[in-house]
């Protein structure tokens, strides 16, 4: 059952700062003042992996360009590390061994585009760009979004890294039965991933350029394991990721199948055109899942990231553990860990 005394108690802790061990990174950053939180232009994004991936969409911002080719190039950075098994290039592959990709970017203009199941070209969110661009679609799939990308100039190569390869053999040994994983913590992941390590996730960035115009964009291989075709929330526009330029953008990480059954990331949106505060909107489309499938939720991880046109960000998981990463020109790496209902 849902639990509300629980639920009480978690929306009463809001996001707590870590300071990032690294020299690179600030120590002992403090809590991020008012101030701060209305400071443009801003980048936001999911996991540890979303300060690297700021710093790069950063350079754009700072220079005045434009949030959607900072989120382009920002998320271009983890699909491009070989250490990363969740997103992009070193992604580990679905149940038969095939690395299949999906990506989404939105703009100010409400345009946008998508690339599902995707094989063989090792950054998504360029083809998901061209999409937008460069047709009158929104979302190829499979093979014909591989022959676009080809078309459009993008090298197919093989992804499957000698990493993801033994990776998956290990997962083939072990598991006689269907059952794909997702998340770092939870406990069902950790027990079937090679040393439970580096599989945080999807990345979904959100910024605001100097001009106050917002852009999104999501990248991931999806969970590891998967069916040959599944599709996840990431590619999908509206549950791993939703602009709307008047308003401010959101977007997800985890379990995606309950991302979708809610269209999670317009819901927090629309949420906060309503005036809910971004976090207060995160909180509520966690809430709207665990209150669905209270059984399921407990053990599977779901988190929304969200931003507002003021630049007001805030977040918001089902399990501990959710980091965002939050980069304006006061701090370039500040790692932030999102309040959650356990
Ligand atoms: C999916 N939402 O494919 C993605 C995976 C993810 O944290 O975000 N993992 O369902």
């Amino acid at each position: 059952m849902y639990n509300r005394r629980k639920f009480i108690k978690a929306s009463a802790i809001g996001a707590s700062v870590i300071a990032v061990s690294k020299p690179t990174f600030a120590d002992n950053v403090l809590p991020t003042t008012h101030a701060e939180i209305g400071l443009r232009p801003i980048v936001i994004s999911t996991w540890d992996f979303g300060i690297a991936a700021n710093q790069e969409a950063w350079k754009t911002l700072v220079k005045g360009g434009r949030a959607l080719d900072a989120v382009e190039a920002g998320v271009k950075i983890p699909e491009a590390d070989l250490h990363n098994h969740s997103v992009g290039r070193a992604g580990y592959p679905d149940r038969d061994g095939h690395v299949t990709l999906d990506a989404c970017i939105m703009d100010e203009f409400g345009n946008c585009g998508a690339v599902a199941g995707m094989e063989d070209i090792a950054h998504p969110i360029m083809v998901a760009r061209m999409v937008m661009e460069r047709t009158p679609h929104v979302l190829l799939v499979g093979e014909g979004a591989t022959q676009f990308a080809v078309e459009n100039g993008l090298k197919r190569e093989k992804l499957l890294t000698p990493e993801s390869e033994q990776a998956w053999h290990e997962w083939l040994k072990k598991n006689g039965k269907y059952k794909p994983v997702i998340n770092t913590e939870n406990k069902l992941y950790q027990q079937n991933l090679p040393g439970g390590k580096n599989n945080h996730d999807t990345i979904g960035m959100l910024a605001i350029d100097s001009k106050g115009n917002i852009s999104g964009a999501c990248t991931t291989s999806g969970m590891a394991w998967k069916l040959h075709g599944r599709v996840g929330d990431s590619p999908i526009i509206g549950a791993g990721l939703y602009v709307d330029n008047e308003i401010g953008g959101a977007t997800s990480t985890g379990v995606g199948e309950e991302v979708i059954r809610n269209v999670g990331s317009f819901l927090v949106v629309e949420l906060m055109r309503q005036g809910y505060t971004p976090q207060d909107a995160c909180k509520e489309a966690v809430n709207r899942i665990i209150k669905r499938k209270p059984q399921t939720a407990k053990d599977i991880q779901v988190g929304f990231l969200a931003i507002n046109k003021k630049g007001e960000y805030g977040a918001y998981a089902i399990q501990k553990g959710f980091t965002f990463a939050v980069c304006n020109a006061t701090q370039q790496n500040l790692l932030v860990n999102g309040p959650s209902f356990y």
